[in-house]
């Protein structure tokens, strides 16, 4: 490692033409010992040089099995978390900007689960009756609760495969941060939504009475995600009023509302598949983040689809596409200079107690 990393203020200002080649440079010296994942959520510019695209799903396999010295991931904080838990000690994982979070993981930290945890033991016995189950989007520490009291790690892709292994187990979840993810869920496998309670975990026992918990069959944290909250039924009616022969899509983030008036509900990844193998001139209502949608409608005009956001306003996550290229740039030229910055890790107790919570979740996903 050189004495001094480079500082990040000497890319601010630089041209967007010549970050972008000197990032292909700085790749190309680094060759094998590098990998970049991206998530599909990702701004255009950073997310063209990542290696691998995907979703938290696919980015975790692709983290457990890559063989580079290095992994730089342009997502965000829980993501490299992950990706530092699953790869070998001697990897190095790499968060280029340490704002880029998630507000939604924010919504539950361990103190308050902790405490929800103790709560629920004046009502029920949690360890014996409670599989808690934790959305990828949440801290590390999170996940090794959930390892350490034999419960899981799911992402929007593999939530039933989840939620069924969950149940199995025991005969009730705690399901968290988002509350969406896991009403969504859990509906579309007839649980009625009166078993599902909603956990404030401002209010003491969750603001729900000893029957609430007795009877309810899934407990949802109070999280949500705001960008998924931005779409609404009456958004999705003005549109299909205007355009009927519209195909609606959405991400299980979104509300209970606008999730049953959508013909088809599933994680990025799947909302990629579904439009790629669409007929040729349809119209797509789309759900999900603003980048990933205007990249569908990049890459699918040429087959005459029209892929629209599902909102007249945009409000960004500001923290969740915050790798911006020269980030990346400035982590990469320092790797070639022998430095690292931004490495996330994992402390090893924690990361040993979320590698259960992930393996188990790896293991019962198709
Ligand atoms: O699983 C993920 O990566 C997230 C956060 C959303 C999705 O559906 O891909």
């Amino acid at each position: 490692m050189s004495a001094n990393p480079i500082e990040m203020q000497n890319f601010t200002l630089m041209d967007e033409d010549e970050i972008q080649q000197r990032i292909v440079a700085a790749k190309a010296v680094l060759g094998d010992r590098l990998i970049i994942l991206g998530h599909h959520y990702q701004r255009e510019e950073t997310f063209r040089h990542a290696d691998v695209a995907g979703d938290s799903l696919k980015l975790s396999r692709s983290a457990a099995n890559s063989k580079a010295e290095f992994i730089v991931f342009c997502g965000v904080h829980f993501m490299a978390e992950v990706a530092d838990i699953v790869s070998r000690p001697e990897q190095i994982a790499i968060l280029p900007d340490l704002a880029a979070g998630c507000s939604m993981a924010d919504m539950a930290n361990l103190a308050n689960v902790e405490r929800a945890w103790r709560e629920l033991s004046e009502v029920l016995e949690p360890d014996e009756q409670i599989t808690p189950m934790t959305y990828i989007n949440s801290a590390a520490d999170l996940k090794a609760f959930c390892g350490r009291h034999g419960g899981i790690v799911c992402t929007s892709t593999n939530a039933r495969h989840v939620l069924e292994w969950a149940f199995e187990k025991r005969e009730k979840v705690l399901f968290f941060p988002d509350q969406h993810l896991g009403r969504n869920t859990g509906f579309s496998m007839d649980i009625p939504l009166e078993e599902m309670v909603v956990w404030d975990y401002e209010q003491p026992m969750g603001g729900l009475t000893p029957e609430q918990i007795k009877n309810a069959k899934m407990i949802l944290w109070k999280g949500f995600c705001s960008v998924h909250q931005l779409f609404t039924p009456e958004y999705i009616d003005e549109f299909t009023e205007k355009y009927p022969e519209t195909n609606i899509i959405s991400h299980p983030e979104a509300s209970f509302e606008v999730c049953q008036k959508s013909d088809y509900v599933g994680s990025t990844e799947y909302i990629i598949n579904t439009i790629r193998d669409a007929e040729p001139n349809t119209r797509w209502l789309v759900g999900t983040e603003l980048n990933l949608v205007n990249r569908l409608h990049e890459q699918f005009k040429h087959e005459g689809k029209n892929v629209h956001f599902m909102s007249g306003t945009v409000c960004m996550c500001s923290t969740m596409f915050r790798i911006g290229p020269s980030s990346l740039l400035w982590v990469l030229e320092n790797l070639v200079e022998g430095n690292v910055v931004n490495q996330i890790k994992v402390p090893a107790d924690e990361a040993e107690q979320a590698l259960l919570a992930l393996n188990r979740m790896l293991d019962v996903s198709p």
